[in-house]
C-alpha cells in the first residue's frame, strides 16, 4: 500500500524467525469453541458459531457492494454488535476499517475519509440529537451504511449474503488503521498490519491471562485500541472467552452487567476508575466476579490504584500503552509496588526502549527523557504523512513518543511527563494545534495558545489563551462555533482566558509552560 512505511528486510527477518509474526491475520481471530458465549450486546446474546456466521454473511454481503481488499472503510459505531460483525466482517475481505469514534464529527471524519481515499463509511443512525446521516450525505464516499435507520443508504442488515470464499490478505497488508492521539493541526492514521496486530492482542492476552472463562467487559469505546486489541475485545475472541458491551463506563451503566454477567475484566481510563472506586461503597451491585482491572490511557495516581484491590475485590494493573504500538503492562505476578507506583514494562522481549535528552542523547540510567521504542508491533511511520514521519521517527527507526518516562531496573516505566503539544483530558488526546486552528478561525481570536490545566478527576483540562482582535467570545460562544465547525466535542475547551499578549521563548515560541504557570 503506498503511503505505508515496512520494517526493514533484516527486522521483518527477525521478527519472523522468532516466531513474533506469523501467518495469521485479523480475519482469523474468532477462536472459540462454536457453542460458547462470544457476544453480549444488549438482549442480544451470540455464540462463537452466531458470531462467525454473522461475519462470514457481512462479509459476503461486503463483497457483494464491490468492496474488497485494501478499499478503506471509515467505521465510526458506539459499541455495538454492528460494530464487532462490521469490523470482523471487513478484515476477513482484506478490506481495511479506518477506525473513528463515535465523538468525531465532520471535521474529523471528513479528513479521514479524505486522508485515506475511504470507498465506504459505516455509522450508527443516530446518537441523541446528532445525526450520522446528515453527517455522511456531505463525505466523499460510494457507500455509506448505516447500523439502524437506514434512509437512503443501505441498512447494515441488509449487507448479506450467502458466505462465500474471499481473497485471503496478505499477514504483512496493512489490516486495520487507528488513530493517532495527534499533536499536529490535521489528524494522522497509524496503519496496523494483520500480522503485527495480531501478535499485539495475543501477546496481550497471554500477559493478562486471559482464557475461555475470561468475561471481559468493554466501557471505553471499542474502536479505540486499548478496548479493541490490548487485549480488548480481539484478545478475548482470540482466546475464547465473552466480550459484554456497556454504552458507557459510568457505574449506572458498567455495575449492573458486571453483577448479571458476571465480568472478570475491564479496561478503564483513570477518571472511570475513580468514579468506580467511589461508586463501589455506596452501589448495590454485586462486583464480586471482578478480577482484573487493567487501568490506562492516562497517568494512573499510586494512591488510587493502591485502593483498587480493597474498594473493589480485583486486582490492578496499569497500561501504558499507544495505538502507535508499544505496550506496557504491569505483570500480574508483580509486586504491589510496581503495580502501583510505574506503568508496567515493555509486552515484548523484542521491544527495543531509548529514553534520551532534548539532543536525542540517552540519559544515565534511571534518569527523566524522552521515551523512543521500535520493535515488533511499533509503526514506522503514520500514513501518507513524510514531512511528520521525518520529525517523529529517527533515522534508524524508533518512534518518539512524546512521553517523560524513567526506568526502574527492573524494566518498568514510570510516566513522569509529556514533552508533545498535546493534552490528556482524562485520556482523550487532544491536540493543541489542531484546536488552535479551529479556534484561530473565529473572526474575533487574534492568536490562540491551548494548554492543559492540572484537574483532579480528569488528570488535564483544555484552557484556550486568546489574544482577540475585539469583544472576547464567551466559553459558549466558542463552543457553538467548534461545534458549527464539526469538531468532536472532547476537543471543546473547559476554560477560555484572553491575555494581551503571549510570553515567549528565548527563540520566540509561545511558552506554554509560562501560560500554564499563570493559571495556578
Ligand atoms: C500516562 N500516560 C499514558 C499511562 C497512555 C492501552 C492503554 C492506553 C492507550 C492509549 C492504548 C498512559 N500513563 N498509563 O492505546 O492500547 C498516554 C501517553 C501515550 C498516549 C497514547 C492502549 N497510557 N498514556 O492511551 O494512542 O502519552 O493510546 O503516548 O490514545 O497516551 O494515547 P492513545
Amino acid at each position: 500500500m503506498d503511503g505505508f512505511t515496512p520494517w526493514p528486510p533484516d527486522l521483518e527477518a527477525r521478527y519472523t524467525a522468532e516466531g513474533y509474526w506469523g501467518d495469521r491475520v485479523l480475519g482469523d481471530v474468532l477462536r472459540g469453541a462454536p457453542e460458547r458465549p462470544a457476544l453480549v450486546a444488549g438482549d442480544e446474546r451470540l455464540t462463537y458459531a452466531d458470531l462467525d456466521l454473522r461475519a462470514a454473511r457481512t462479509a459476503a454481503g461486503f463483497l457483494r457492494l464491490g468492496l474488497g481488499r485494501g478499499d478503506r472503510v471509515v467505521v465510526q459505531l458506539p459499541n455495538t454488535a454492528g460494530f464487532v460483525v462490521a469490523f470482523l466482517a471487513l478484515v476477513r475481505i482484506g478490506a481495511v476499517p479506518v477506525l473513528a469514534l463515535p465523538a468525531h464529527r465532520a471535521s474529523e471524519i471528513g479528513y479521514l475519509c479524505e486522508l485515506s481515499e475511504a470507498r465506504g463509511y459505516v455509522c450508527g443512525d443516530t446518537d441523541g440529537d446528532f445525526d450520522y446521516r446528515e453527517m455522511a450525505r456531505g463525505l466523499p464516499v460510494e457507500h455509506v451504511v448505516v447500523d439502524g435507520e437506514a434512509q437512503e443508504f443501505t441498512a447494515l442488515s441488509a449487507v448479506d449474503a450467502d458466505p462465500v470464499e474471499a481473497e485471503r490478505p496478505d499477514p504483512s497488508d496493512v489490516g486495520v488503521f487507528l488513530l493517532s492521539g495527534g499533536t499536529t493541526g490535521l489528524p494522522k492514521l497509524i496503519p496496523r498490519t494483520h500480522r503485527d496486530y495480531v501478535y499485539n492482542l495475543e501477546a496481550s492476552a497471554e500477559v493478562c491471562g486471559f482464557t475461555e472463562e475470561t468475561v471481559y467487559l468493554v466501557v471505553l469505546p471499542a474502536a479505540h485500541n486499548f478496548a479493541l486489541a490490548c487485549p480488548g475485545v480481539l484478545g478475548v475472541f482470540a482466546t475464547g472467552g465473552t466480550v459484554v458491551l456497556a454504552p458507557s463506563g459510568s457505574p449506572d451503566d458498567a455495575f449492573p452487567l458486571i453483577e448479571r454477567e458476571r465480568a472478570t475484566v475491564c479496561a478503564v481510563v483513570p477518571p472511570i476508575a475513580l468514579l468506580w472506586l467511589d461508586a463501589a461503597s455506596w452501589s448495590g451491585e454485586d462486583l464480586s466476579s471482578l478480577e482484573l482491572l487493567q487501568v490506562g490511557g492516562a497517568k494512573f495516581a499510586a494512591e488510587r490504584a493502591a485502593e483498587v484491590p480493597g474498594d473493589l475485590g480485583c486486582r490492578v494493573q496499569q497500561v501504558f500503552g499507544m495505538a502507535e504500538g508499544l505496550l506496557n503492562y504491569t505483570r500480574l505476578d508483580d509486586s504491589r509496588d510496581l503495580v502501583e507506583h510505574t506503568q508496567g514494562r515493555p509486552l515484548s522481549p523484542a521491544d527495543e526502549i531509548r529514553v534520551v535528552d532534548e539532543d536525542g542523547e540517552p540519559v544515565a540510567p534511571g534518569e527523566v527523557g524522552e521515551l523512543l521504542t521500535r520493535g515488533p508491533y511499533t509503526l514506522r511511520g503514520y500514513y501518507r504523512a513524510p514531512e511528520h514521519n521525518a520529525r517523529s521517527f529517527t533515522p534508524d527507526g524508533f518512534y518518539r513518543t512524546g512521553d517523560l518516562v524513567r526506568v526502574l531496573p527492573t524494566g518498568h516505566l514510570v510516566v513522569e511527563g509529556r514533552a508533545k503539544d498535546q493534552i490528556n483530558r482524562g485520556g482523550d488526546k487532544i491536540s493543541a494545534e489542531e484546536l488552535e486552528g479551529h479556534l484561530l478561525a473565529h473572526p474575533a481570536v487574534h492568536d490562540a495558545a491551548v494548554v492543559g490545566v492540572p484537574d483532579a478527576m480528569m488528570g488535564e483540562r483544555t484552557c484556550a489563551f486568546l489574544v482577540v482582535r475585539e469583544k472576547e467570545p464567551t466559553l459558549r460562544e466558542l463552543k457553538d462555533f467548534l461545534r458549527a465547525r464539526g469538531v468532536a466535542a472532547y476537543k471543546y475547551p473547559d476554560r477560555v482566558e484572553t491575555v494581551e499578549t503571549f510570553p515567549r521563548t528565548p527563540v520566540g515560541k509561545v511558552s506554554k509552560k509560562a501560560l500554564a504557570a499563570r493559571l495556578s
